[in-house]
């Protein structure tokens, strides 16, 4: 989608600081991390939600949530524990409707989350 950010991103129309990219996924660092690792996972093809992610049964979901452990094992948080987010939706914070997992891992994380 020609005004999507993360689409121009996976584009390199706008730099992000890529920590890892397969075939159909590109994962970044968050502009605004909230954990010592915060690096968000998109799937390459725009989709603007987990929902719609979920629903597209292409194998699309189930690589995104592989690369995002891949990304915990090379951020060396795998084994200390992480968290994969998927806010979905404005009243659950979502703020960029390119469907993305936020990993966030080398602190304490508490819940229930705000
Ligand atoms: O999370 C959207 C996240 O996207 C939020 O944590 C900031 C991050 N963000 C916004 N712009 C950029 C760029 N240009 N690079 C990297 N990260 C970015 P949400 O779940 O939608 O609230």
């Amino acid at each position: 989608m020609s005004d999507c950010l993360f689409c121009k991103i996976v584009a390199k129309e706008i730099p992000a600081e890529i920590v890892y990219e397969t075939g159909r996924t590109l994962a970044f660092r968050d502009v605004n991390p909230q954990a010592p690792t915060h690096v968000l996972i998109i799937p390459k093809q725009h989709h603007a939600t987990a929902a719609a992610l979920a629903t597209a049964d292409d194998g699309l979901a189930d690589e995104v949530l592989k690369a995002a452990h891949s990304v915990a094992v090379l951020e060396h948080v795998a084994d200390s524990g992480y968290r994969v987010v998927f806010n979905t939706g404005a009243g659950a914070g979502q703020t960029v409707l390119h469907v993305h997992a936020h990993v966030l891992g080398g602190r304490d994380l508490t819940w229930p989350p705000g």
